[in-house]
């Protein structure tokens, strides 16, 4: 296709030939597919990463016992069934470790590292509407000016360290999971502190108790976990399911989580007689894996009562695993629904609780009120550690772009817009902010689902949009407001039918303070969102306006 460079110079517009067609900022698992069709069709593009590495969440979240909770075999890309095959994965759960090595494997397999720049953050990203260009600034100093501006920044890629006083009089070593130090941390015979217990802190705590001469971990609030019952995967097995791909594909793809494994649940918890409910919760405790817990009955979700008898399951499993009584009533959690913040999956993690060596500290009931040069100090008392490890998760889905400046038509700061929290088009562009794509943005499935899946999704309908607009001489592409205010309520909609919108998490802000409470993922399905994405683009990308290179509207769907 010809690329926007040789459409302006046709079109004799007379803009400078160092403008890209589209820039992509981050080169994790979205922005390595992102480089990679564009690629394919053959535009000028660049990418921009923070980092000194492809990978993103998967190389920055490199602390001990880090794992994906999706099935191997199904969190990777679909796109190439040459690269689906060849791929080897080990266990069932891949660690940290190998699915980086996945992600560099892709990267070097489709020659994706050429179009990154590395150790290069994005601060800022304004739209010149009278050029129809994005000019980004750079960390290195440069600026680069592009059409189509792609954020693959990640939805959870913006640590956050709690503001706790004297943080900086501190005389051990402190580090946020996500930016955990490259050479590691030598955890022998040290004095380790943990402060959080959701999805990262719960992955790690066991492994830690094994170095670390002891472990406090601060809890502030309990969290559901289901065994992941990892293990090595063995060959036939794979062979045979690698053989079905294209099937499971498929399924996965128009499935609610993106996870084509799960049974599509028929009946109520409240339906079936309280012997046969313990005997379905007691068969997904032994099979593993957080998913499958979500989907037995069909109002896990969306009823408190039917929500009540799995996470009394939990509760009960709490005590029994736990030896110590008071120790495993500070474990079970009473603030949340199950599932309603993320469900975890956890490898031995109440058992490490029977450990002499581990500690567990109620911040909730007496919080900390400062770090000290000597340790942590909670409601007066003090315990001396060695090293803090922040556990204590990320600004969600809109910290990253947060994070940038980012100026659209007339203006409007995307900060801005956003003070009462994001509203989006599907979850892929935002009005007044004309070709600024976000991969899995709020509003779309995006940490709801298999995020693999849903970047491939949201990088397919990208580039097919762009070619769609190339084709059709238009320049630029954005929602219309009243289809944006829609898509919202939309999303709201099916959200409030949940029990998630009921429950402080960070899928709804509550964990940063200040940040508003909406809740941003969609929970419609990922099979559901497909179609309504393909109708958009089938009904002539109804609810966007399409703008031609002359500044002329484009023909546009109403
Ligand atoms: P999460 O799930 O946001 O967990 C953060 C934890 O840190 C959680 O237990 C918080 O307790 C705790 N926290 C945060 N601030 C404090 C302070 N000031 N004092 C004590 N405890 C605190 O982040 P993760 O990194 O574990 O997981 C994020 C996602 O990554 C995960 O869901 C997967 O999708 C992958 P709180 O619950 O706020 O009381």
């Amino acid at each position: 296709m010809m690329t926007y460079q040789q459409q302006d110079q046709q079109a004799q517009q007379g803009r400078a030939s160092d403008v890209l067609d589209a820039v992509v900022v981050g080169a994790g698992f979205a922005g390595l597919y992102m480089s990679k069709r564009l690629a394919d069709l053959g535009l000028a593009f660049r990418c921009f990463e923070a980092g000194s590495g492809v990978g993103g969440t998967w190389y920055w979240n490199r602390y001990p016992g880090a794992q994906c909770d999706v099935e191997s075999l199904e969190y990777s890309y679909s796109f190439s069934n040459e690269l689906q095959q060849d791929w080897h994965w080990s266990q069932r759960f891949a660690a940290q470790a190998e699915i980086l090595a996945y992600a560099n494997h892709v990267a070097d397999r489709f020659s994706l590292r050429q179009h990154v720049q590395f150790d290069t953050r994005v601060l800022a990203a304004a739209f010149d509407e009278a050029a129809g260009l994005w000019t980004l600034t750079l960390s290195s100093g440069e600026s680069v000016r592009a059409r189509h501006c792609i954020m693959a920044s990640g939805n959870l890629s913006t640590p956050r360290v709690p503001d706790i006083p004297g943080i900086e009089t501190f005389r051990g070593e402190w580090h946020h999971t996500s930016r955990w130090p490259a050479a590691g941390i030598d955890m022998a015979g040290k004095r380790v502190a943990i402060i959080g217990t959701g999805s990262t802190g719960i992955q790690m705590i066991p492994v830690l108790a094994q170095s670390a001469a002891q472990l406090f971990v601060f809890q502030r609030s309990p969290n559901f976990v289901v065994p992941a019952h990892n293990h090595a995967l063995d060959e036939a097995g794979t062979r045979e399911y690698k053989s079905r791909y294209p099937e499971i594909r498929h399924k996965a793809q128009h499935s609610q989580y993106g996870v084509a494994h799960l049974p599509v649940p028929t009946q109520s918890a409240l339906q079936v007689a309280p012997e046969e409910r313990e005997q379905c919760y007691e068969a997904l405790w032994q099979q593993g894996g957080h998913t499958p817990f979500l989907v037995p009955y069909t109002d896990l979700l969306l009823d408190e009562a039917a929500n009540h008898t799995a996470a009394e399951f939990v509760r009960r499993k709490i005590r029994q695993t736990v030896k110590d009584p008071k120790v495993a009533e500070l474990l079970c959690p009473y603030d949340h629904p199950l599932g309603a913040k993320r469900l975890c999956a956890g490898n031995d993690y109440f058992e490490t609780y029977n450990r002499s060596n581990v500690t567990l500290v109620d911040v909730r009931s007496a919080p900390i009120d400062a770090i000290t040069p000597e340790g942590i100090r909670c409601g007066g008392v003090e315990w001396g550690v060695d090293v803090i490890l922040f556990a204590t998760g990320f600004d969600a889905m809109t910290g990253a772009l947060r994070e940038i400046d980012i100026v659209g038509r007339g203006g409007l700061r995307l900060a801005d817009k956003w003070a009462h929290g994001p509203t989006t088009y599907l979850g892929l562009m935002v009005s007044g902010f004309p070709n600024l794509f976000v991969v899995t943005g709020p509003g779309s499935p995006s940490v709801k689902s298999n995020m693999v899946l849903s970047i491939e999704q949201h990088v397919d309908w990208i580039s097919t949009c762009l070619s769609d607009l190339a084709q059709r001489g238009a320049a630029t592409i954005e929602p219309d407001p009243a289809a944006e205010t829609q898509w919202v309520a939309h999303v709201n909609e099916i959200a409030d039918r949940t029990l998630y919108t009921k429950t402080a998490s960070w899928y709804t802000g509550a964990n940063v303070p200040g940040k508003p409470r909406v809740f941003m993922p969609y929970v419609g399905g990922i099979g559901n969102y497909r179609r309504i994405c393909d109708e958009v683009r089938a009904d002539n990308y109804r609810g966007f306006h399409l703008k031609s290179l002359a500044t002329e509207p484009a023909p546009l769907a109403a």
